[in-house]
């Protein structure tokens, strides 16, 4: 039997751990309350070939523009690296690839102190209180699959240590489709065989996957839901329909390739994970081919993106959802040589990147400021509210221009790859810097496509000097990075 004592003791014992723990919650629900949610897209490789961005009038991205005209876009935005591995590193850290020392695909994630250290974003909003779920590639691969393995998510499609659901690997012929044997499997390009439906496919999956989430209201608010569509990204595989879509014989080179249009280019381009994959395709007479093949894989790209953002409208988080998209970096199909994207020149670096923020955003605004996908973390946490990581963030808050797409922006957006090799882009120039010291300039008022190198030009050394005022002042040496033999990759 307790004595009187022990009785008042073990109540105002219960009596505190059960005001502690309504504290708690109390503090939790009080950190969630009112929170809106988001909605985070990513595209892989997709360039300025949209409707949107106007690089190629053959494209058609009917969903993407719908989108589009219902918040902001950014039409002069930036990756801050011109390859899948460091571009996302950066975003999802908001930290510079000349700081973290994560310049190419290889540079490892977790191997890298800076950036191990650093509060990732799906982590951010977890810390924040958000459920936080996603599906697809939203990190590099091997970053996610090898490295980060789930952290900062609560749940993940289809695994915490695999991002792209499986590939649906059916076709009508035998590979490679293109029929170049020299481009390699993962370069490959061609439609499915006619069984396969686009729900077969590994991004179809993840289209359904987020569809499902937001329609079956059973999501956790606040919620930070990741969606990361893979193409067209190579190979570029897809149905027959998308393909139908561009008839080869209408299909036109990039209006932006000019033969010799390298002349004024100083060497160190090259350097800079040249491939020699445009001299395969041309000799084989497939240029046409393989651009209609990237055409038909960002329509399908486009018709995903309007299944995911179709389920959000319809579901009950429509008012209270922000939503970002945006591609990763860009892609060159010829332009100056090159068919990749690892350059700094405008059509590796240019992204789409598009917010929806309700109460912020007009319908069909956009923005010609010099924007950067390092920006998307600053950004969100504006929006949401939500604390920032102290000294981390390199990005810059977008919430004025998305306010006001005039309103006053003197930043400049900037591109690394490499050490030491930066590519700076005003709301009117380009200057490109390499580590030996060869230098780039173009004006985009009268130059939109690059093909004329005003860097040696006296009357723009003051626009050069302005430029080089904003390059990094700190260059962290190359970061530990991992050897392609020992990925244990599944095959793509
Ligand atoms: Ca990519």
């Amino acid at each position: 039997m307790k004595t009187k004592t022990q009785t008042t003791v073990f109540v105002l014992t219960a009596l505190l751990l059960f005001t502690t723990s309504k504290n708690s919650e109390g503090k939790d629900a009080d950190r969630r309350k009112g929170k809106p949610n988001v909605l985070f897209i990513a595209i892989d490789d997709l360039n300025d070939w949209t409707g949107i961005l106007k690089g190629n009038p053959q494209v058609k991205t009917p969903h993407l523009d719908k989108f589009a005209s219902r918040g902001m876009a950014f039409t002069n935005a930036h990756c801050a690296a011109p390859a899948c591995g460091p571009s996302r590193a950066a975003l999802m850290s908001g930290i510079r690839p000349s700081t973290s020392g994560n310049y190419i695909n290889r540079s490892s994630l977790i191997h890298n102190p800076i950036l191990n250290n650093s509060v990732l974003l799906p982590g951010f909003f977890q810390q924040n209180g958000y459920f936080v779920c996603g599906a697809g590639k939203l990190f590099h691969g091997y970053h996610f699959n090898e490295e980060v393995k789930g952290r900062g998510f609560d749940e993940y499609y289809p695994s915490k240590t695999q991002d792209l659901p499986p590939w649906e690997f059916k076709f009508s012929r035998p590979l490679p489709l293109s029929g170049m044997k020299n481009m390699g499997r993962p370069n490959d390009w061609g439609p499915y065989h006619p069984d396969i439906t686009i729900e077969d496919t590994c991004d179809g999956k993840t289209a359904k996957w987020a569809e499902e989430k937001l329609l079956g209201g059973e999501l956790k608010e606040p919620f930070f839901l990741g969606a990361g569509i893979f193409e067209p990204h190579l190979p570029n595989y897809t149905l027959q329909k998308y393909f139908d879509r561009f008839p080869l014989d209408e299909i036109e080179l990039p209006e932006g390739y000019r033969e010799n249009d390298l002349d004024d280019v100083p060497g160190a381009h090259s350097k800079m994970a040249h491939n020699p994959w445009l001299k395969k395709i041309k000799e084989a007479g497939q240029w046409k081919h393989a651009i209609q093949a990237y055409l038909a894989c960002s329509a399908m790209a486009n018709d995903l993106i309007g299944q995911i953002v179709g389920a959000l409208e319809e579901s009950k988080y429509a008012d209270n959802t922000i939503i970002v998209l945006w591609s990763d970096h860009g892609f060159q199909l010829g332009e100056k040589e090159r068919w990749a994207k690892y350059s700094l020149w405008e059509r590796a670096t240019r992204v789409n990147m598009i917010w929806v923020a309700p109460g912020v955003t007009k319908p069909g605004t956009t923005s010609a400021k010099p924007v950067n996908l390092l920006d998307i973390y600053p950004t969100l946490a504006s929006l949401t509210g939500c604390k920032p990581p102290e000294n981390q963030l390199e990005g810059n808050d977008l919430t004025a221009l998305m306010r006001d797409p005039e309103a006053p922006w003197d930043k400049i957006s900037l591109t690394v790859f490499g050490y030491k090799n930066y590519g700076l882009r005003s709301e009117r120039y380009r200057y490109i810097t390499y580590a030996d010291g060869t230098e780039e300039l173009y004006d985009h008022e009268k130059d939109r496509w690059e093909w004329q190198n005003l860097a040696d030009s006296p009357e723009y050394a003051e626009v050069k000097k302005a430029m080089r005022k904003e390059l990094p002042t700190h260059h962290e040496p190359d970061g530990v990075t991992y050897d392609l033999p020992g990925r244990k990759r599944k095959a793509r």
